[in-house]
């Protein structure tokens, strides 16, 4: 598949921080240390609706990991998936009486506007789940013939207890683990299978549902977590430095897609550093489309707001808390980014080199846009309150707030 174009990404003088991120099996903070290029993987969106506010949250975060490591003068490997065949797309698809390979295309192409007005940097691979299958048929077959997947009424699954290292991503215990893996896309209560954790790799096909040949597998339909593994391994291979998404992926999702991958390979860990979002909540609940409390980002787009202030408002919160989508919080990000024009808009001002190194620090230290954010703000006040006699300074904090926190002045 195609991505969208990338937004200009400005020179600043010097050289960035290399990056401490949160990483959720270890439960603390890691130093990457990811040599000239760094591999990332997130996690995209299964296009049956449009970008909520929530996904361009989580997205904004890792932006912001690819721009503080393109700021250390690395190259970025970045991979994003497609969930282009699944469950959730099929049943929207049925019940709006659409197409379903069409409402994919039709939202994933608003995602790439959606992406692309926000000046989020592109992935390098941007792979769909269905271009992924005949990548992925072979390795189910070799997790089957390994003895880590079995047969149950033609549907093929996973047996967790293959990986010793299986729990590690989310440190849940096992009751915990049933629970979310019922109310994320698994089936904990079918019987027949040899532990209700066990996720599916291969589905069979069903009457009135796509399928493809499978070769010995028959035909069917990919599970969710071996998507990403196929994807993921194709292109940036093991001990990759960041696997990514919303804290809602890191069970069953990233944790089943770990396992594949470590059991495949017989190496570990997939990933350096497993990197979760919060999650944005609308209303007091968390903005999701299974329950429809959703604010589209073309929507916002389309009343007139900004994009830049969009991005504003998604900087303003730490990419690890959970957060609330207000009028008040579009309001805020609207009122910085009048500030900042301003700012910026004078020939001179006061000297910009420490607020760089500010903003660099910041998002060095576990994405802290907020704190960037107040750096960007004091300069702001300064200027506004007395000035400054710098040339460079305007042109300074515009090329940094555009290269690190990729906002637009
Ligand atoms: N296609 C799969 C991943 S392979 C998927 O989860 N798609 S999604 O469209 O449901 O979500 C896309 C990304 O947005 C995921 O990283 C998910 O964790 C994140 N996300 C979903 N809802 C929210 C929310 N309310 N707040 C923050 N992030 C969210
Ligand atoms: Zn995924």
């Amino acid at each position: 598949m195609h991505a969208w174009p990338a937004s200009e990404v400005p020179a600043l003088p010097g050289k960035g921080r290399d990056l401490q991120i949160h990483d959720t099996a270890t439960g603390g903070l890691v130093t990457l240390d990811p040599g000239p290029v760094a591999r990332i993987y997130v996690c995209g969106i299964t296009p049956y609706d449009a970008t909520h506010i929530g996904h361009a949250a989580t997205y904004n975060a890792f932006d912001l990991v690819q721009r503080v490591w393109l700021d250390t003068k690395r190259q970025v490997h970045y991979v994003q998936n497609v969930t282009d065949v699944d469950d959730p797309l099929l049943e929207r698809a049925q019940r709006d009486g659409h197409d379903w390979t069409e409402l994919a295309e039709r939202e994933t192409a608003l995602f790439r506007e959606d992406m692309t007005a926000l000046r989020m940097l592109p992935p390098r691979h941007y792979i769909g789940a269905v271009e992924a299958i005949p990548g992925i048929v072979p390795l189910v077959e070799r997790l089957r013939d390994a003895g880590a997947a079995y047969e149950l009424d033609g549907d093929i699954y996973f047996s967790v207890e293959s990986d010793a290292h299986f729990g590690q991503v989310s440190g849940l215990d096992a009751e915990a683990m049933r629970r979310l893996s019922a109310e994320r896309g698994g089936d904990p209560d079918r019987p027949g299978k040899k532990n209700p954790l066990d996720p599916m790799l291969w589905m069979a096909a069903r009457p009135g549902e796509p399928s493809w040949d499978g070769g010995s597998l028959g035909r069917g339909r990919p599970g969710w977590h071996i998507e990403c593994v196929a994807i993921a391994l194709d292109h940036l291979g093991m001990g990759f430095d960041v696997q990514g998404g919303g804290s809602d992926l890191a069970f069953p999702h990233h944790e089943m897609g770990a396992s594949h991958a470590q059991v495949l390979t017989g190496e570990f860990p997939m990933a350096k550093a497993y990197v979760h979002a919060g999650m944005v909540a609308l209303h007091g609940e968390k903005m999701s489309k299974s329950k429809g409390n959703l604010v589209f980002v073309s929507a916002v787009r389309r009343a007139g707001t900004d994009p830049a202030a969009l991005r504003l408002a998604l900087l303003a919160h730490h990419y690890r808390a959970d957060w609330e989508w207000t009028d008040e919080v579009l309001a805020e990000a609207e009122a910085r980014l009048g500030r900042w024009r301003a700012a910026v808009s004078r020939p001179d001002g006061p000297s910009a080199d420490a607020v760089l190194e500010e903003v660099r620090e910041a998002l060095a230290r576990d994405l802290d846009a907020p704190a960037a954010l107040a750096a960007v703000d004091r300069w702001a006040a300064a200027q506004a309150a007395e000035g400054g006699t710098d040339e460079s300074a305007p042109g300074l904090i515009s090329r940094t707030v555009d290269a690190l926190l990729g906002v637009a002045l």
